[in-house]
């Protein structure tokens, strides 16, 4: 055991991009995101470990340190490793159970066994690299046996668990035919962190309703009880487990690391704008190509708009950037036929030669580049069916910090809690998304005043509530977590 880890992050994803050379060779390089950027003042200051996989299968590179003295300890997968945990398991059963099943999730035997192999992996490098009485913090829904089984390994851990996507209704998760499991898994921590109430509220309830099933099956009638006490932020309660431990159960909003996303040079701007023929409106979509994301509602009502004659093609156009994600998966594939069918038909019917008005890019840009389409946008469309958070719509509003552009938002992304002056709409009704698009472009061309106040709203909320505010909120919540038991 390596005692110098008194703090060890554990996440599907070491923060590194890995590539493997044609000789077999390879090399990394950190890549750092708002995780990394959140968690790197308690990583760097207990000289911290992260615990994941590095990205590519049957590839072992050792531990290493980077610049900061924190240690990367990468985490093996095999390819069916990948296929049954990450592709199986994680994509097509959890993340569609988990999003309101807006695609119908698999329940695969194979793929759970998978899903409690590499769960039972990420575990056990973490037992090994933890010091004594270090505090662990296990990431997201890829890990959610983790702190069930670290806890019967490591008694002596501290262990807190963040889900970053959202916890569905106990109605739809006790489909899961594995749901008991995954309840006590994720209850082996002493704190379990969601972005909303709504979230926690979900489990807790699920917690109660679970437990009878659960006590009729293995004959312990109250494994699970939830009472309610104050203690974390947004929503305290815990629930006590059936080994008489205490497990706080809050809500902790994620946020963006505020200093990477402001205004971007102007002069790229400009260039851009130029590229782009001056367009009046300059409207603007960034996801993970994800069926989650409503990326095809929001191109639907785009081409209604232009149809209708509300917005004309010489003065709008849409930039659509599209990260590629998970595309051996068969929904996300018909998700970007569906999305590439909508870009080709809109531009055939409204663009001219050399003017499209969709820009679509089916890759992955640099934060540079990013900045440069947050700056150059005057409406941003995050529409969501389901949303754990959504960092984009807070990185958008981050980088308008003066108050120019508008932000339509799902009323189903996490972010519409927080970001009260964005044009809430119900991704589900095109009508809505159309609404919500014209009340932007009218207010921000008659009614600036307005259209600034809601802006400068969302981006005060996003300063005084950055990713160190969740993860200090998290961490200090922890830390006083069990000391009651
Ligand atoms: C999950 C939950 C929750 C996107 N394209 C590019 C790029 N990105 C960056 C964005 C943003 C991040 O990826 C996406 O974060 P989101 O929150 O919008 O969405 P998910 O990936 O689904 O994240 C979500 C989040 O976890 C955190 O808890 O909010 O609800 O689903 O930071 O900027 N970055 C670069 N190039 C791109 O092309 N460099």
């Amino acid at each position: 055991m390596d005692d110098s880890n008194s703090f060890v992050v554990v996440a599907n994803r070491l923060p590194v991009d890995m590539t493997v050379h044609p000789d077999g060779s390879y090399s990394i390089s950190p890549s750092p995101g708002g995780l990394v950027t959140g968690l790197s003042p308690v990583l760097e200051q207990h000289r911290g470990c992260w615990v994941g996989w590095p990205g590519t299968v049957d590839v072992a590179p050792e531990p290493f340190r980077t610049d900061t003295g924190v240690l990367l300890h990468p985490v093996v997968l095999t390819a069916s490793d990948y296929e049954g945990f990450y592709e199986g398991f994680s994509n097509a059963t959890l993340w569609p159970l988990f999003h309101d099943l807006i695609v119908t999730p698999v329940y695969n035997t194979d793929w759970w066994h998978a899903f409690r192999e590499v769960n039972l992996k990420f575990a056990e490098a973490v037992s090994q690299v933890a010091a004594h009485g270090a505090t662990v913090w296990v990431q997201d829904y890829q890990l959610l046996l983790v702190p069930g089984i670290l806890r019967q390994m490591r008694p002596d851990l501290k262990i807190g668990f963040f889900l970053h996507i959202p916890f569905p209704s106990p109605d739809l998760f006790r489909q899961l035919p594995w749901r008991e499991e995954i309840v006590r898994g994720m209850l082996g921590a002493d704190l379990v962190g969601f972005h909303l109430v709504q979230n926690a509220e979900n489990f807790l309830a699920l917690t109660q309703q679970v437990a009878g099933t659960a006590g009729s099956h293995v004959g312990q009638p109250d494994t699970l009880q939830v009472s309610g006490e104050a203690l974390v932020r947004e929503i305290g309660a815990h629930v006590e487990t059936a080994d008489g431990r205490r497990v706080s159960v809050g809500a902790f909003p994620i946020s963006i690391d505020v200093e990477m996303f402001g205004e971007a040079s102007k002069s790229a701007v400009l260039d851009l704008l130029k590229t782009l023929d001056e367009p009046e409106t300059v409207f603007l979509g960034v996801d993970r190509l994800d069926y989650t994301k409503g990326i095809l509602q929001r191109l639907l009502a785009f081409e209604e708009l232009l149809e209708s004659g509300a917005l004309e093609a010489d003065k709008a156009v849409l930039l659509q950037v599209a990260t590629p994600s998970r595309e051996r998966i068969d929904h996300y594939r018909v998700s970007r036929s569906q999305v590439e069918e909508a870009v080709g038909r809109i531009n055939g019917r409204f663009g001219r030669m050399g003017r499209p008005v969709v820009h679509y890019l089916h890759r992955s840009l640099s934060k540079n580049d990013l900045q440069v389409l947050y700056t150059a946008a005057d409406v941003m469309l995050v529409t969501p069916f389901k949303d754990g958070m959504n960092l984009v719509a807070k990185e958008f509003v981050a980088n308008h910090r003066d108050g120019t552009g508008a932000l339509v938002l799902s009323e189903f992304a996490g972010a519409a809690t927080e970001l009260t002056g964005a044009y809430l709409c119900n991704p589900f009704d095109v009508e809505s998304i159309k609404r919500q698009m014209v009340a932007a472009v009218h207010d921000l061309k008659h009614n600036p005043e307005s259209a600034a106040t809601r802006m400068k709203t969302n981006s005060e909320q996003v300063y005084t509530h950055d990713v160190n505010v969740w993860a200090n909120s998290f961490l200090d919540c922890l830390a006083q977590s069990g000391e009651n038991s």
